[in-house]
């Protein structure tokens, strides 16, 4: 059974063939492996909220609430997303340009981020480092967590070098021609990648590696924080943006219609990497030391960041209605309904866009300056982003997964069945949860906190008022668990025991209403090393006014092991 058809764009050597699909299955096992770890233990943590602490009973393999919420954070947040996008990023463009990558190139991606993550692992299980995903200074924890986080980013910024690769190639042997849609999609994000990890690879290489090996003594935890934040804006749309390939190169097909516009797309992309990269301060809107007008500057740009994702919104919602139309659906709603609700690789996406509206939402309000002092550091936070990256992104790449497998393997998705039953039980799960957790942070609920430790006289003194949100959380989790089991029996199911495929699985590129020739926009946009320096100097210019401060008046702090 083929879950998808796509267009006949195979026409390379076999045997190359075969090694970059191998490669490509290794970083899926990899980005997915994580992520059914990090996956198992999120629920432990709903359930703390609701009051139900299992943490005493998993010991010693988890010692804290803590330990695990680290665990969960890096292994979703990074490893999981971070091997999934480096092998998408070539293998499509590959794919798409119809050429072979450059292999060692992408081996190198894989293996330095294979062994930080391994690194990670050890840092983490041994209760070394239950630093959470922020790793903020001054809480310490082993070198081996900071090397490994450092080779894991540097492993990730490598794919670039891989498409920028293959694009050279293909103008070369196509001059005049702008680059194909995929293509674009893939070396757009990882340039912006490159300006973004810049940051954390300077936190980690400058103050974190060398201060967790004891050869400096103090920290300063505010510049820490900041150059984190550099990064950690920028990153969620290094996992958005794989997502929006697959919505806009791929959905439109696999829901039986086309693209409407190819220049919209660019452009949603150029935008992207442009107002990603100076807007991190938006995480610091309650951070001392920073001028109250720059944050409400920041406050403005990150508006803008909000663009692009509507652009896409209007673009992909015609799209959508267009192929359900073409289905036969009519009236208002009709075309919704007629979409092919039983392909579960169009179920995934089509629902993680219905989430990802409230979880741009959300954001729009994270990203206002006033509103944001009530939300921030609440349980309204991790709210936020369980529906945009936990849902938005994940249910995507499980989408994905769900035609590449076969593609990949030539063997049948294990259950079509039950992959649905997995994806509805994500989007049930997590649209419970995550409203508990919004509706709770309105309560003043305080994120990462270990509520349950409090007897529980006291956590109904504190919490009671939120008592009910608080319970939808913990059941959010246990489906969520439900969700988790079904997809990873397809998954691995799919991998191992699935029937050999009759007929080949085709990556489904998408056809256009619209198409990119003519088109004065799809031209500009073609520039994009310029658009890439462009965008460096904004985020600079948005940078300096924050950092020279804080290197004016350096506060230092030792490192601190508090769990
Ligand atoms: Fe965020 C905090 C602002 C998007 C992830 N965010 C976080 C954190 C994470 C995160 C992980 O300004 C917490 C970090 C931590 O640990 O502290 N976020 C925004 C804004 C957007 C946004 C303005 N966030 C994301 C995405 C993420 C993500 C995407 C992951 C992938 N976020 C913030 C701010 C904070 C923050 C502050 C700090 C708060 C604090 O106090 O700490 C925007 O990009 C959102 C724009 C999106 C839209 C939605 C468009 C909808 C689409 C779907 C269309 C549907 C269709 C279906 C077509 C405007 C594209 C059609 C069918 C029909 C039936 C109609
Ligand atoms: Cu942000």
């Amino acid at each position: 059974m083929s879950v998808v058809i796509g267009a006949e764009r195979e026409a390379a050597p076999a045997m190359a063939w075969a090694a970059q699909k191998r490669l490509m299955s290794l970083f899926l096992i990899a980005g997915f492996s994580a992520l059914m770890i990090g996956a198992a233990i999120g629920p432990l943590q709903a359930l703390n909220y609701a009051d139900v602490n299992a943490y005493p009973f998993l010991r010693p393999v988890l010692e804290s609430y803590y330990e695990g919420l680290t665990i969960h954070g890096v292994l979703n947040a990074y490893v999981f997303t971070f091997f999934v996008t480096s092998g998408l990023l070539v293998y499509l463009p590959a794919r798409e340009l119809e050429l072979e990558p450059n292999m060692p190139i992408w081996w190198t991606s894989f293996g330095l981020m294979a062994i930080g993550a391994v690194m990670l692992l050890y840092a983490m299980f041994d209760n070394s480092s239950s630093v959470l995903w922020t790793f903020y200074p001054p809480l310490k924890g082993s070198p081996y967590f900071y090397f490994g986080m450092t080779l894991l980013t540097l492993g990730s910024m490598v794919p670039l070098a891989g498409v920028m690769d293959l694009r050279t190639r293909w103008k070369r042997a196509n001059p005049g021609k702008g680059t194909p849609l995929v293509t674009y999609m893939s070396a757009a994000t990882l340039l912006m990648w490159l300006l973004a990890a810049l940051g954390a690879a300077a936190e980690l290489i400058i103050e974190l590696d060398p201060w967790s090996l004891g050869l400096t003594k103090h920290v300063d935890p505010i510049i820490g924080r900041t150059l984190f934040w550099w990064t950690g804006h920028p990153i969620v749309y290094f996992w958005l943006m794989p997502a929006y390939v697959s919505w806009y190169a791929f959905l439109p097909r696999e829901a039986g219609g086309k693209l409407v516009s190819d220049p919209m797309a660019r452009l949603t992309f150029a935008l992207l990497l442009v107002f990603s990269m100076p807007v991190g301060t938006h995480h610091q809107l309650q951070d001392p030391g920073i001028a109250p007008v720059i944050k409400a500057i920041i406050a403005g740009l990150t508006l803008s960041v909000a663009l692009p994702s509507l652009i896409t919104a209007f673009t992909l919602g015609l799209s959508l209605e267009y192929a359900g139309r073409r289905r036969g659906g009519r009236g208002w709603i009709g075309w919704f309904t007629a979409l092919p609700w039983k392909n579960p690789s169009v179920a995934a996406q089509v629902l993680a866009m219905i989430t990802f509206i409230f979880g741009g939402a959300g954001g729009i309000v994270n990203g206002s300056f006033q509103l944001d002092n009530i939300v921030h550091n609440t349980t309204w936070i991790p709210g936020h982003f369980h529906i945009t990256v936990g849902t938005a992104v994940t249910m995507t790449f499980m989408g994905l997964s769900f035609w590449m497998i076969p593609h990949l393997t030539g063997r049948a998705l294990f259950s079509r069945k039950l992959a649905l039953i997995s994806i509805w039980l994500w989007f049930i799960g997590m649209s419970v949860f995550s409203l508990g957790m919004h509706w709770a942070g309105l309560f003043g609920v305080p994120r990462r906190a270990w509520v349950s430790e409090l007897p529980h006289s006291e956590y109904t003194h504190v919490y009671g008022v939120a008592h009910f949100p608080l319970i939808l959380v913990g059941v959010g989790g246990v489906i969520l668990w439900g969700a988790t089991a079904a997809f990873y029996v397809v998954f691995f199911g799919s991998l191992f025991g699935g029937k050999r495929n009759e007929t080949p699985v085709h990556i489904p590129f998408t056809e256009f209403l619209a198409g990119p020739e003519g088109s004065r926009l799809a031209a500009i946009l073609e520039y994009l090393w310029p658009i890439t320096g462009l965008t460096f100097l904004v985020t600079i210019a948005a940078y300096l006014p924050v950092l020279i401060p804080f290197f004016q008046h350096q506060t230092f702090a030792p490192g601190w092991m508090v769990w």
